[in-house]
This record gives structure tokens, sequence and C-alpha cells, in this order.
């Protein structure tokens, strides 16, 4: 049988690779993750607010999006796929589309029919719900998607980080009544918290506002950042607490419930919900103002949707009665902002080991040069034989530009290879975050990076992390 055709089945050096980093600082940016991703050749903007993701972005886009598959599949959600273009009459349904307003991009078709490009799916989803669940033995059920979204933003900007194409996880959950669909909302929050914490980030549920989505229990996940578009207040005791190692039952809802419950306990709002009289209960020392990243948000709306939509299924009793339902959005392609305003420094990029789009980079130091191209060569395939993935800078290039450019694309570790060294038999293995390098054998060098990524790979719970796999096997 042939084998699968795993990411590392690419050619991973530079010389082959596409990699348009850009020198000069391009000035439409202002936030550091909007320069970094375009200096970086992550991206390049097509128009306003839509961007094409070249090999670097994509990379990590794709990274980041089975973090969030993995994590989905763990609290027993099933993937699903709907399209991007829906007709208007099942707005017209809910009673969303008069009122979603000017953000919702609308077209019509050849025949004049009124069309729209997703901004969101839960009228989408419901249908589907509708059409195939009648009876209270079907339920629990949660479908999600990762999909393109379009929201005709005012003013996009920060490059992913407000666009106005984007791409998100939307997650949808049926439940038969209300107890039901909390505990829906409980293992929502407590898979976010494991999924943000994988991708090296501390993201705060903070209480929040639904807007268009609807209803009363919502909580907004931030990251702290300067350049965040929220204002937010919070008891510093929540910056203090961890998921960890943590085994989950995610049917256990005593047990998310109490998972959340620490989460939700400590203040933190954000300004739409900020209540000043609860906020002076926080001991001042606690007390913080700041500004955060919106990267998730989840909601409970009850039978918003399914009501109108005639959504019910048969209890126990034999009526009918309408689904409990919540929705529940990661911005997938804002969390690339996200996670690179949360670690860089004035260099490049510092990409978290869950996310980077390359484990390792090897700069070789004298191209050309016989002993410094085979050791390279060799470290090279020796990380690819362990299932890493390495990039391998073989231009013939200064030492200097080398070092640039991957100090730019900030992979987090970087084994150098030169002629010098060699003679010793030692190669450098340089930690981006610290910057510290330390001299070994390149047998050395390998095993000390397999042993850095191996938690990486053993992620429990019997869901298999995505580096021992090929492209998609998720589903
Ligand atoms: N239907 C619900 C949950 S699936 C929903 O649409 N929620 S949302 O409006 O809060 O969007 C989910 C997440 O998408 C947000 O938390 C944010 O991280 C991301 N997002 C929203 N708008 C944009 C945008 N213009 N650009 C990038 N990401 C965005």
């Amino acid at each position: 049988m042939e084998p699968a055709l795993t990411e590392g089945a690419f050619d991973m050096r530079l010389t082959r690779y596409f990699l348009p980093v850009l020198k000069e600082t391009p000035s439409e940016a202002q936030i550091a993750s909007h320069r970094l991703m375009l200096r970086a050749g992550m991206i390049k903007q097509a128009t306003a607010g839509i961007y094409s993701w070249l090999p670097l972005g994509f990379k990590v886009l794709r990274k980041v999006e089975n973090i969030v598959h993995e994590e989905q599949a763990r609290a027993g959600h099933i993937p699903i796929q709907m399209p991007v273009l829906q007709s208007a009459d099942l707005w017209r349904e809910s009673g969303r589309y008069d009122d979603y307003g000017e953000e919702m991009l609308r077209m019509k078709d050849r025949h004049g029919r009124d069309m729209l490009y997703t901004p969101t799916a839960e009228e989408l989803v419901t249908d589907i719900f509708r059409a195939h669940v009648g009876s209270y033995k079907d339920l629990p059920l949660t479908l999600y998607q990762i999909q393109w979204k379009f929201r005709d933003e005012i003013r996009p900007r920060f490059g992913v980080m407000r666009g106005r194409e984007f791409y998100m996880k939307d997650g949808y959950n049926f439940d038969l009544d209300y107890d039901s669909a909390i505990h829906a909302y409980n293992r929502h929050m407590v898979s976010y918290l494991r999924t943000y914490e994988r991708m090296g980030l501390q993201a705060i549920p903070m209480r929040a506002d639904s807007g268009p989505i609807g209803g009363d229990d919502t909580h907004e996940f931030l990251v702290l950042a300067e350049t965040g578009e929220s204002e937010v207040f919070y008891d510093s005791a929540i910056t203090t607490l961890q998921f960890g190692e943590r085994e989950v039952d995610f049917d256990d809802r005593d047990a998310c419930a109490a998972i959340v419950k620490e989460w939700t306990t400590p203040y933190a709002r954000t300004d739409e919900t900020h209540d000043a009289d609860l906020f002076a209960q926080v001991p001042q020392e606690r007390q913080r103002r700041s500004r955060g990243i919106e990267v998730g948000q989840i909601f409970y709306f009850g039978t918003k949707y399914s009501e109108p939509m005639g959504a019910t299924v048969q209890g126990p009793d034999g009526k009918a009665v309408p689904v409990h339902m919540g929705s529940h959005g990661i911005g997938v392609s804002r969390l690339l902002g996200a996670i690179i305003e949360a670690s860089h420094d004035d260099k490049g990029i510092i990409w978290p080991e869950g996310v980077t789009p390359f484990h390792c980079g090897i700069v070789n130091l004298k191209q050309g040069d016989d002993e410094a191209d085979a050791a390279s060569e060799s470290i090279y395939a020796s990380l690819k034989a362990l299932g890493l993935d390495p990039l391998y800078d073989d231009r013939d290039e200064r030492a200097g530009g080398k070092f640039a450019t991957m100090d730019l694309i900030g992979l987090p570790w970087r084994i150098t290879v030169g002629p010098r060294g060699l003679k010793n038999g030692v190669v450098e293995l340089t930690c981006r975050r610290t910057g510290t390098s330390e001299e070994m054998p390149p047998e050395q060098a390998v095993e000390r990076v397999a042993q850095i990524y191996a938690p990486h790979f053993s992620s429990g719970s019997g869901v298999e992390p995505m580096a021992n796999r090929s492209f998609h096997t998720w589903l």
C-alpha cells in the first residue's frame, strides 16, 4: 500500500519553496501582527479586508484549524460543511434577513433570487436539523463546520484581525431542554479553554453581549493585548488559572459545570456588560482594566431559531417541542493575528510550538561546502524520518540574511550548521524565544528537537494529533 501523503512529504528546502518575505515594513499595517504577517510572506491583501493565504500563512491556518478539529472531536462534536452562498428565503423564516443590516453581503442569482454570502449559519443548520431529526432519542447533537464567512465590516483593519472575509469555526447544539443545552454551553467553554491553551494562548472567558446572534447567555474569549479592539475589566485572579493536562469527561455535566464555575467566578467582562458596582467588590489590587482580542464566543439562545423555523422533536411524552439551541464560534483566521500579537519581538514572530509552521529551521552557513551541505541534508532527513517538519534554508545567501529570515518567520528552534563547528563535530541549537544557543553533535540536536515536540505528538484521550496524520484525516 502507498504510504499516506502527509504534510511532511513536501520538499521543504527554501530554494524550492515560496516564501516572499518583504524587506520594507508595509506602511498600511498599523499593528505588529499585520506587519509581521505581510513581511513574513504569510498573506497578501486581495482587496479591502480580503486576503490570499500564501504557503507559510496557509500552513499555520491549517495547524490552527487542526487543533480546533481535534478538540471538537474530543468534545464529541460532529464536523459538517455548509455552503458559503445561501438563499435569502431561510433567513426570512427566522426574521434575520431584514434585521442583519449592511454587514450582510447580498446578491441576486440569474433568476433574480435573493442570495447572500453566509455571515454565520444558524438558519442553514436548523434547516438541516428539521429535515432529518424528529425524535428526542437523536439528541443531544452538536454539528459544526470550519468555513469562510463574510461580513461587510465598515472598517476592515488590522489584517486578518478584522477582515471582511474570514475563516470561522461555527458550531450548533441541539438539545431537548434547557439543562441539556446549558451542558452543551459548558462543554463548549471547557473545550475552548483547551483549544486556546494548545495554541499557546491564554483566552479569558468574559461575560458579553450577544448582538445579532441573540440570547442572554454568552461569553466571549479574549486574549489580552494592547492592540485589542475590546475594552475589558477583570479580576487578575483569573489570569492565574490554567487548564493544563486535566482529563475531562465531556459527558459529565457536573465536571464541566465545575470547570465553568472556576473560570466564571472571578470578575471578567467586556465593556458592553461591565458593572462598576460589581467590579468595585474585587479587591483593588486585583482590578484590571485592559484591552483584548476576541477569539471566540459562545451563545445559548434557546428556541430563537427552532421556534420560527419549526425545528421540533417528539419528546418522551409524544408531544412536539422546539429544540434548545446555542451557537459557538472561534475566529480561526483571527487567531493567527492574536497569536502573533501575544508572541513576537522586534525581529519577528515567535511561534508557540503547537502552531509553528515548521518545527525547526536548518541554516546552512556555507552552502556549497561539501561537509556543511552533507550535514545539513542529514539533519533534514533525520528530522523528517522522525515525523518532524523542518525548513532547510539551502539558499546561497549571507548568514546574516538567513538568520534574519528565520527570526522573522519565527520558527521556535533553529539548527545552525557551519564548517567551523563541524570541524569540532558540533552544530548549534538556538531557541528563538530566549535567543540562547548551545553547541552539540548533530544527532543530539535532532534528538533534542524531537524531545521538545514529543508532547505535541501525543495529546491523550484517544485523539491522535495531526502531526501523525495526513491532511484532513480528522474527518
Ligand atoms: N454564530 C455565532 C457563533 S458560531 C457567531 O457568528 N459568533 S461571532 O459573531 O461571535 O463570531 C465568532 C468569532 O469569529 C468571533 O469571536 C471572532 O473571533 C471571529 N470574527 C468575527 N468577526 C470577524 C471578522 N470581521 N474578522 C475576523 N474574525 C472575526
